[in-house]
């Protein structure tokens, strides 16, 4: 597959966004370290390329490493990200009005007087703690599309909620978290379901401090799902690439999943 590359205005402004990024996550360990913020696992740069592809209405269901996704989402900007890392209680500044764990995103889905957000931006559903518990939610989200999908006068009665079903689930997660249980099971319904799935997982080789040789039978995530992979009815489809490659990899896999398809991507980090 032969690389598309976004103009240059377009990679400058991506580029700085992964720049800051990156520069917060220092910070935030920092302020950890300095004993002044609680908790920062951070993420890196490279989810500017993802967000690239998600259009409003889209939903996200992540974990920890991906401040930079909402960053180029314009979800929040710097100031928000430490709001969040120091438990800002103002709703205004830190969605999740400083309940949740730092580094634990969301975006309110309804607003001051209880009514619905507009679907013109991607929602993120609340981040949860315990590794790759968000799986079950990831698959709700696109399992809910695809029945708005099927029934489109159950869709046009919950416009507030969808596109016609034409909006995508977006998943990430970490390559340990992969041995969760419920990750299988979110992934095999998937694939019989037939969901607009699309699951990136971020193969760093390690989970804290256990390495995947450790824990994934051949040592590699994408190998050991090799058996789900799509036979065209049933399965999954599966990329692997590397980081510089995510955003021609996304473009691609973007437009069939808005067909319909489950998705996973495994990715190195750059
Ligand atoms: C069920 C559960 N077990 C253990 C933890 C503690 N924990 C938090 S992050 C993490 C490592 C996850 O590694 P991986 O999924 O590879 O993500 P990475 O940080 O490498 O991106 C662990 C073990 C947890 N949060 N939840
Ligand atoms: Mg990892």
């Amino acid at each position: 597959m032969a690389a598309t590359w976004p103009p240059a205005s377009e990679a400058i402004a991506d580029y700085r966004i992964a720049v800051r990024s990156r520069a917060a996550s220092e910070t935030a360990r920092q302020e950890v370290l300095a004993g002044r913020a609680p908790f920062a696992i951070t993420g890196d740069g490279k989810e500017v390329a993802l967000a690239r592809e998600m259009q409003p209405g889209d939903w996200r269901a992540g974990y920890y490493r991906d401040q930079t996704l909402l960053l180029a989402l314009g979800s929040f900007d710097v100031r928000s990200y430490f709001a969040n890392v120091y438990g800002d209680p103002d709703a205004a500044r830190e969605p999740a009005a400083g309940r949740q764990m730092a580094n634990h995103y969301s975006t309110r889905v309804l607003d001051a007087d209880g009514n619905p957000h507009p679907l013109e931006r991607v929602h993120s559903s609340a981040d949860l703690s315990p590794v790759a518990s968000h799986m079950g939610k990831l698959l709700g989200l696109a399992y809910a599309s695809a029945l708005y999908r099927a029934d489109p006068a159950l869709a046009s009665a919950n416009a507030v909620h969808t596109r016609g079903g034409q909006e995508v689930a977006f998943g990430t997660i970490g390559d340990g978290s992969t041995s969760e249980g419920i990750f299988w099971e979110a992934i095999n319904a998937a694939g019989v379901l037939q969901v607009p799935l699309l699951l990136s997982v971020w193969d760093d080789g390690i989970s804290i401090s256990v390495p995947s040789d450790l824990q994934t039978t051949k040592h590699s995530i994408s190998a050991a799902l090799e058996g789900i992979r799509s036979d065209g009815r049933t399965g999954i489809r599966l990329h692997t690439v590397r980081g510089d490659t995510i955003r021609s990899s996304a473009r691609s896999t973007a437009g069939r999943r808005r067909r319909c398809e489950p998705r996973m991507c495994r990715r190195w980090c750059m």
